[in-house]
């Protein structure tokens, strides 16, 4: 498939997407949200992939926010449709895909670039990153699920610090807080990703789905994610994997799941 903002790139079980629009530091138009949203879909509709790995060109930005260009003039109602649109399309669907998104983070996270970062499943950095959300120096506040999603990482008190000063947050300090899992060196980001996705890949398709799902129980309005635990556990036993997983234990072998 062909993009004009991203390249999107299969390599035997992950999807590899670039955000490539370096002369604007990868800033998110909305032909950008589009063309990401089908990479979600091409991630989850291949039975072959069991992760995607995203990042952006070159070695100045992830995502330097939403594109100030393209909102500077909307209105309410305009400001709300993309928020909402942004949201639905992007992401709240990396959080709930069911497979693993993992955000490269190689330089500038600002904005709607940290909320991406944030949205994904588990976030590496490489020692120039720079995270924050900036919006009140715009006269905004995050929308893209940033206040949410921030709070959630890092804990109100440094939340509200960050979204109230505008100030970015460098690598090494987003490590301490636990909004990274991880530093390493620029050139080393795809293949620390590739290890993750390697040690996921060991495991039931089926059981990473659902532990992601338990997990974003947490948030959902109206949900008690104790239950929705028990509930998801109890479909563990109906598949194919859970019989696979336990026999090979029991036989001593390495367990070949299939996702069923
Ligand atoms: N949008 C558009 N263009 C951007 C951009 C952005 N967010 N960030 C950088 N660029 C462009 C610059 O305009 C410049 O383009 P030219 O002037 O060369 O044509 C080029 O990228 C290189 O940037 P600089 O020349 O500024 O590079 P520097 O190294 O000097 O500075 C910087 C790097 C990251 C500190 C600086 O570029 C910067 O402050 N960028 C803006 C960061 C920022 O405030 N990002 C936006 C955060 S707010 C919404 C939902 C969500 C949002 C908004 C609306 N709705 C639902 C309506 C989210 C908003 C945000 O993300």
């Amino acid at each position: 498939m062909n993009f004009n903002n991203i390249i999107v790139e299969k390599q035997t079980n992950i999807l590899y997407i670039t955000i490539n629009r370096p002369k604007n530091l990868n800033a998110l138009n909305s032909e950008t949200i589009s063309e990401l949203s089908q990479a979600i879909d091409l991630v989850n509709d291949d039975k072959e992939i069991r992760a995607a790995i995203l990042t952006g060109a070159g070695e100045k930005a992830f995502v330097a926010g939403a594109d100030i260009k393209e909102f500077a003039s909307f209105n309410v109602a305009e400001g709300k449709h993309l928020a909402a649109n942004g949201q639905a399309i992007l992401f709240d669907k990396i959080e709930q895909s069911q497979k693993p998104f993992i955000a490269c983070v190689n330089g500038y996270a600002l904005g709607g670039g940290c909320e991406l970062a944030m949205a994904c499943h588990i976030r590496i950095a490489s020692p120039n990153a720079l995270f924050g959300l900036p919006e009140v120096s715009l006269g905004l506040i995050p929308g893209y699920g940033g206040t949410q999603r921030l709070v959630q990482l890092v804990g109100k008190g440094k939340a509200l610090q960050m979204l109230m000063t505008a100030e970015m947050v460098k690598a090494e300090e987003a490590l301490d807080l636990g909004l990274v899992t991880d530093v390493v060196a620029f050139g080393d980001l795809k293949e620390t990703a590739e290890k993750l996705v390697k040690k996921i890949s060991k495991n039931a398709p089926l059981a990473v789905a659902k532990a992601i799902q338990a997990v974003n129980a947490f948030n959902e309005d109206g949900v008690d994610g104790f239950k929705k635990e028990i509930e998801l556990f109890g479909e563990c036993f109906d598949t194919k994997d859970f019989v696979e997983g336990t026999t090979a234990f029991i036989e001593k072998r390495k367990a070949e799941f299939k996702g069923k």
